[in-house]
Formats: structure tokens, sequence, C-alpha cells
């Protein structure tokens, strides 16, 4: 805050209230200066605030947000809000309450501070993945012809579930056959045929932090098409995971599946960057793309999931979840990754 000269911020969206207080309800705004931290939210949470978030005053507010905001906010003339997150009409309503603050961005203050993940968060993440790992191997004996992507996604999601997972971590893509060329072609109630590639990609919400896996795998027989680029974009995945260091940018770490895919004539159905750090939220920066210039640190957990996507023919993707160490890089998916046919 005082970098950025900021006397006073105002956070409402729930990942950086989490990250910050330990609250875990779904309506409180943090009011921060530099000597105090206020968490207000209504009747319903007061005591749940009391115990979660034990660091902050805890202020009830129920039709009087903005009120109360404007008292905390008297004598101070700046106050950081979350750009991203706050809504325009949210953004008229705070300018009106606080006449006497400049509002300025303040979203990348807590987002850079969750970056860098601290040894426990590292721990929920590694056992979000490994939920997510036993989840893929175990569905693997329930994908037969005849299935729907529906049905595989609701038994990934049980078997996420029954393992410990609160939920999914986003909408799961199941794709097969010519649907498999969408990147996030989201499940439907299409049959998986034989002689169709099957992608999932999905992941747990495993105590508020979320995991994402894709693997690509083939009912039926295969042609050598199809083992082709499995093959591509494994070399791609691999090569990309290995060159992961501190020091380097997503930039670079994307060029290096990028060129490999090229080289074989498929750069252009790689339309998307290569991967993007997970934490609290599925998406979080840094990512790994032909334009982030941010530069990885120890404890960033990113996901590396090149893909090739052929229209009407189908696609391929293969991701896994690795961990920036001090001198390289720990890969955290266990999940096999050798091209699966399921006959
Ligand atoms: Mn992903």
């Amino acid at each position: 805050m005082l970098e950025k000269e900021l006397q006073t911020l105002i956070i409402n969206s729930s990942p950086n209230v989490y990250y910050l207080s330990g609250f875990t309800g779904t309506n409180a705004t943090l009011f921060i200066t530099l000597e105090n931290s206020y968490l207000l939210t209504d009747f319903r949470y007061l005591e749940q605030a009391e115990k979660e978030a034990e660091q902050y005053e805890i202020l009830r507010v129920d039709n009087d947000l903005l009120e109360t905001l404007g008292m905390l906010a008297k004598g101070f003339s700046s106050v950081g809000i979350e750009e991203d997150y706050i809504s325009w009409a949210d953004f008229r309503l705070m300018r009106e309450a606080l006449p006497a603050c400049v509002l300025l961005d303040a979203s990348n203050i807590v987002s850079e501070m969750r970056q860098v993940k601290d040894e426990a968060e590292v721990e929920i993440l590694r056992q979000a993945i490994t939920i997510t790992d036993q989840a893929f191997v175990q569905i693997l004996e329930k994908i037969n012809p005849g299935i729907t992507e529906e049905e595989i996604g609701l038994e990934l999601e049980f078997a996420l579930r029954r393992r410990g997972a609160s939920g999914r971590s986003f909408e799961f893509i199941v794709a097969s056959g010519e649907r498999s060329a969408l990147p996030h072609g989201v499940a439907t109630a299409k049959n998986i045929n034989r002689g169709e590639l099957l992608t999932f990609d999905f992941g747990a919400k495993y105590k508020w932090y979320c995991s994402d896996l894709t693997r690509t795998l083939f009912v039926g027989e295969p042609k050598p098409k199809h083992r082709e680029i499995y093959e591509i974009v494994l070399e791609a995945q691999e090569a990309a995971l290995g060159a992961i260091k501190p020091g380097l940018s997503g930039k670079e770490v994307d060029a290096v599946a990028r060129e490999i895919i090229g080289k074989f004539g498929y750069g252009e159905y790689f339309g998307h960057g290569l991967g993007h750090s997970v934490g609290l939220e599925i998406h979080e920066t840094p990512r790994l793309n032909t334009k982030e210039n941010r530069i990885l640190e120890p404890g960033m957990i990113i996901t590396v999931e090149p893909g090739i996507y052929i229209p009407d023919w189908g696609g391929v993707r293969i991701e896994d979840m690795a961990l920036v160490t001090k001198n390289g890089v720990e890969v955290l998916t266990q999940a096999p990754k050798q091209f699966i046919i399921i006959d």
C-alpha cells in the first residue's frame, strides 16, 4: 500500500477476502488502512467472521455498507479498489459514498501476493492434485463406447467429491470425436463412440484451492495420425515442463512448446496460451503465453497444457500442474501420460 501510495484498501472479491482474512462466507468487504483492518459483514455471518478472521475488527452492516465505508474513510484521501472485480454500478455508488477519496485500482496488490504460494498452500494444492489424479485413474474403467460426455463429467465429480473435494474447480470439459477440437467443449449429451479421441479437462476444489488436469485418450483403434498428434503434444508438453525454472518469463516457457508444435507444422492449430497459475482461482497470474513478461519465481504453481486442435478431425491436449522450485521445477501431477487406448 505504501509503495502504491494507497492510504486505504477496499477488498470485496471472495478469493481475496479469504486470502487476506480467512473468512469463507459469501458476503464481506474488507476495509484496510495502514493501522487497522475491518471486516464488514451482515448479521448472518457475524459469529463466523469472529472465528475465521481473527485479525480483523468485525463490523456489522446490513443495508448501510456504503455509509459505513464512508465513515471509515473519513480523513483519508485515497482508496484502492479492485477494478477487476467491481461492477460499474458499484463503482459509481462507491465514488458517491467516498467523495473525499481518489479511487485507484489496487487489483494487483493482492493478486501479486497470491502468485507465490507458501508451504501450507503448496500442501493443499498437492492434495487437490492427488485427488484429481486418482479420480482420473478411477474413471478409466467407466469409459466405454456408448457412455455420454455428461455421464463421464458426473462420474468425475463423484470421484473427486468422494475423495474430499468440495466441488469442481470449473465447468468440466469432456469433448469426444470432432468435438475434441473445441478447446473448451463442455460436456454434452453426446455418446462416446469407437474411433474417437476423448479429451477431458477437470479439477477439484479442495480447501478453497483448485486443481486442473487434462488428458486425452482414444476409444477404439487409433489411426497413425492420432498417435502422431498425441506424440507431438506430449513432446511439447514435456519439453516445456522441463524448461521451467525461476528467472524465465511466461513468454519464454510458452515459446518452448510453441516451437516444437510449429516445427511439426501444427503451429496454427495451437491457438491458446501454454498455461496459467492456479491457486484459490483456477486462472491466476502469471500466465504462460506469447505475451507474458512476468518472471517465474519459486513457489509459483502453473499448468502446462499445449494442444493441437484440427477442425472436423479432433484435438489433443495434455495438462499437468507444476511447482516452480528454487532450482527448477517439480511436476506435481502424477496421472499417467502415455497414449491410453480404451478398447
Ligand atoms: Mn488449465
